[in-house]
């Protein structure tokens, strides 16, 4: 494990102890992104299949789900197919217990002005393939969006060698009550989702994980006019650590090595304030990693002098997930100083991976330093509000004047007038 010493090192140790890698690819794929975007969104459908069949070797397929989830359920056991079901519970409870309430304000009186919450009315989910197909990414994005009440919701997914659907897929798009799953990946399903292709209507908005392709076909498709909304950047899982002499090691490493799983560029840092918890550690990580064998990205520390710069380093590194393996009231006092990160997991039974599966929160959250800007996806993901303003003629006639000062101070004569007639109108009705 390497181990940067925080007080003794100068700015440039301190940037590459923290380094992310590289996601959002050069400027030979940036054209290639386009190109393809380009390509759909001009000639649709045949476009699609063309490119399909040239990086993936066949067209995309609109799959029916019931087959694939009738075979999910014969292949796994019962307690599998609860606890995914545990799952959907939870993560349905949370995002409808946090949905946003409507607000209506008198701001002066006879002047109301509502903030409506209002659904998308569609939305397209990108589900990674990748390593492993992670059916838990379907959930954290489709519940939410059911949720807040979404009434189309197209699932893109890469194709798997035999063409068909991962039967863990299957069976949470089945629970969720998806209908629309659609066999392809990578920049062509974005350019698809947002153009539309076919049988493929477009969305209005673009939500999911997915490697640099993805992510920089929704940086396009979303800068084009027409284009459509996207979500946050989720790259690489990224994990931080948080631990004094008190950690225990065994948890720290399981769940450093937990994110550390993702594949080679996931980022998994311990930043501890006592050398004897980070030797620990170190210990445990290479343990761990020999009696469960495959590969895992390369867990690093950062020693610093005590928990106030660990909150510095914390809020300079804005993790995707931030872990602090302190006793539970001490990790809930030591994140309220916490300003920038997607998720925080508060004392040591707080296991990251219950936020990836089960605690209700969304395991989609800001990668890559997002997280300063931005949280993760919850059901606001899939809603936008309307402010709806109604006022009486008492109160258009009080207000009209103002409002034609402003407009004649900004030049707009007409703007004015529109104001001042609500007065007239008043004086009117009661000559
Ligand atoms: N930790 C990942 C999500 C995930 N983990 C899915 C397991 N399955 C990104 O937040
Ligand atoms: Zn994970």
């Amino acid at each position: 494990m390497r181990v940067t010493d925080w007080t003794k090192a100068g700015a440039d140790t301190r940037k590459r102890a923290l380094a992310r890698p590289a996601t959002r690819g050069d400027d030979k794929m940036r054209g290639a992104v386009a190109d393809i975007i380009e390509r759909i969104r001009g000639e649709g459908w045949d476009a699609l299949v063309e490119i399909c069949e040239q990086i993936d070797g066949g067209a995309p397929q609109r799959i029916a789900v019931a087959p694939y989830a009738d075979k999910a359920r014969g292949l796994f056991d019962a307690e599998t197919l609860d606890a995914i079901d545990l799952a959907r519970a939870n993560i349905a409870r949370f995002h409808r217990e946090t949905l946003p309430e409507n607000v209506a304000v008198e701001t002066v009186p006879g002047l109301t002005v509502e903030k409506r919450w209002v659904p998308l009315s569609s939305a397209g989910l990108y589900i990674p393939g990748g390593k492993a197909p992670l059916f838990s990414t379907l959930l954290m994005l489709a519940v939410p969006a059911l949720t807040a009440g979404v009434q189309r919701l197209v699932v893109v997914t890469p194709p798997r060698p035999d063409g068909g659907l991962d039967p863990a897929i299957a069976l949470a798009a089945e629970l969720t009550g998806i209908e629309e799953i659609w066999t392809i990946g990578g920049a062509q399903a974005i350019a698809a989702l947002a153009f539309g292709a076919g049988e493929i209507e477009p969305v209005d908005r673009i939500c999911g994980p997915g490697n640099a392709w993805v992510a920089q076909a929704k940086a396009q498709v979303a800068a084009l006019p027409g284009g459509p909304g996207i979500d946050l950047p989720a790259g690489p899982s990224e994990l931080m650590v948080i631990a004094d002499a008190s950690g225990d090691a065994a948890r720290i490493a399981a769940d450093l090595l937990s994110q550390a799983e993702h594949g080679e560029d996931a980022q998994a840092i311990l930043v501890a304030t006592d050398d004897t918890i980070i030797g620990a550690v170190g210990r445990e990580v290479e343990a761990q990693m020999a009696s469960m064998g495959g590969d895992f990205a390369p867990v690093r520390a950062v020693r610093c002098a005590n928990l106030e710069e660990a909150v510095e380093i914390a809020n300079t590194y804005a993790a995707e997930h931030l872990s602090i393996a302190l006793p539970t009231a001490d990790a809930l006092r030591l994140a309220e100083r916490i300003t920038n990160a997607g998720a925080i997991f508060a004392g040591p039974a707080a296991a990251e991976s219950f936020g990836d599966y089960l605690a209700g929160s969304s395991h989609v959250l800001p990668t890559d330093g997002a997280a300063r800007y931005t949280g993760g996806i919850t059901a606001l993901s899939f809603m936008k509000a309307i402010s709806v303003q109604s006022i009486d003629d008492a109160a258009a006639a009080r207000l009209g004047p103002a409002a034609a000062a402003l407009a004649r101070l900004e030049g707009l004569e007409a703007h004015a007038r529109a104001a001042e007639i609500r007065a007239e109108k008043v004086s009117e009705a009661a000559e």
